[in-house]
């Protein structure tokens, strides 16, 4: 399936404004993986498909987390957290991506995780930074991303716990391991 197709058989599961967010995921990841010498062409389809679940219903999401090999820990957590891991699923039935490295970088999207790969962090890092996204810290993140993929998630991870935190919300287990991962491939220790 080329990409235009594939565009084109996402764009009706999202509004419009998160499939422009879609595209300019899309396009940030390109840049980045072209920065970090990883494949443009992962990047790109791994950034159209990462919210491909987004507006599926929570039952929806739920049942898929129950009748496949996903945690079931999941559901204790926020339904944000949810799609993901089932969006991974997904675009395999739907659009017949086989790719580990893809599927893993959609799963682990929002929460990332310990021992990211390249394109799991371009992806994090791109759904973060995209030029729509105006979360306060923002622009020292995209600065970072200039020169350096693991410091700049590290940036995008702490200011997520902090930001979750600040609003009592529960922290997903993968969301802690990436910062922990990170600070010790940043600072060592
Ligand atoms: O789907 P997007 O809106 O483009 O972005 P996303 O998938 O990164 O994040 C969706 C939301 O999930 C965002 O507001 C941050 C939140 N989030 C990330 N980690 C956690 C979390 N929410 C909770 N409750 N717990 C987490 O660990
Ligand atoms: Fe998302
Ligand atoms: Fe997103």
């Amino acid at each position: 399936m080329n990409i235009d197709l594939i565009k084109e058989k996402v764009e009706p599961h999202l509004t419009r404004e998160r499939y422009e967010h879609t595209l300019r995921v899309a396009e940030t990841a390109i840049q980045l993986a072209i920065r970090f010498d990883a494949s443009k062409e992962k990047a790109q389809l791994a950034g159209i498909l990462h919210d491909y679940a987004k507006y599926r219903s929570k039952e929806e999401l739920a049942s898929w987390i129950e009748t496949s090999d996903l945690p079931n820990t999941l559901l204790d957590f926020h339904h944000e957290l949810w799609h993901g891991p089932v969006g991974a699923l997904m675009v395999e039935r739907d659009f017949g991506v086989e790719d580990l490295e893809i599927r893993n970088a959609i799963h682990y999207h929002t929460t990332g995780r310990a021992k990211m790969s390249k394109l799991e962090m371009i992806i994090f890092l791109a759904d973060y930074i995209e030029p729509g996204r105006k979360f306060p810290g923002v622009d020292e993140v995209r600065k970072t991303s200039k020169q350096d993929l693991e410091h700049a998630c590290l940036m995008a991870s702490y200011n997520t716990i902090r930001y979750l935190m600040s609003k009592q919300a529960t922290i997903y287990p993968d969301t802690f391991h990436t910062y922990n991962d990170l600070t010790r491939r940043v600072y060592g220790g």
